[in-house]
């Protein structure tokens, strides 16, 4: 495993571990989860309107691990051997155990994800979130709340980076299009729920 990088930024933890996941690894990783994933294409409401999202998304983990996001709840999928793995390592880094990850697939560049902060209750004041790349190389864009300065950095396969303190409070995040990119990208980002039992769905 390789060593992690840490950032100076104003209100925010970010640390960074180029080729965590060795590429080639990360390239069977990639190609496993493109085959075999449920794949799906919410929609979420915008000013009023049903808007499908612009990429697929995929959320596994733990049974009681559910969140609540646009008034529905959402129950994972269980974990998949080779994923289990990946946050077992994932975990032993960061010092936490994630009970659920969303995976997001960006099929070419015009897939993209807007601005926003994963800042719901279910993830707690300060959460610790780990992302990791498989595929295509993206850019990840940073934008501070208040300050309005961004930061930026290429996130290639096998990269992790982890937010944690009050990144999610006071900085947003986005993936931007890149007509340039032609090759699909998979990110997983893994996510602790906390108090699950709160969100069990009414039987
Ligand atoms: O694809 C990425 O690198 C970011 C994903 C993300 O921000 C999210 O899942 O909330
Ligand atoms: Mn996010």
């Amino acid at each position: 495993m390789s060593h992690f990088l840490r950032w100076q930024l104003a209100d925010c933890e970010l640390l960074f571990w180029p080729a965590f996941v060795e590429p080639l690894q990360a390239g069977v990783l990639l190609r496993q989860l493109l085959d075999q994933g449920h794949w799906q294409q919410p929609t979420i409401r915008i000013y009023g309107r049903e808007v499908a999202i612009p990429r697929r998304q995929w959320w596994m983990g733990d049974a009681d691990a559910c969140y609540r996001y646009s008034q529905t709840l959402f129950q994972p999928d269980p974990w998949r051997s080779q994923v289990a793995d990946v946050a077992v390592k994932v975990s032993e880094a960061c010092g936490q155990r994630f009970n659920s990850v969303l995976l997001n697939l960006y099929r070419d560049g015009g897939d993209h994800m807007g601005w926003h902060s994963d800042d719901e209750p279910e993830l707690g004041p300060q959460p610790l979130i780990a992302s990791l790349s498989l595929g295509a190389t993206r850019r990840f864009l940073l934008r501070h709340k208040q300050l309005g300065c961004r930061f930026e950095l290429p996130l290639a396969t096998g990269d992790l980076l982890v937010m944690a303190g009050d990144t999610q409070r006071q900085w947003s995040h986005a993936v931007p299009k890149e007509a340039r990119v032609q090759h699909p990208r998979i990110n997983l980002t893994f996510r602790t729920i906390i108090s699950p039992s709160a969100h069990r769905l009414e039987p």
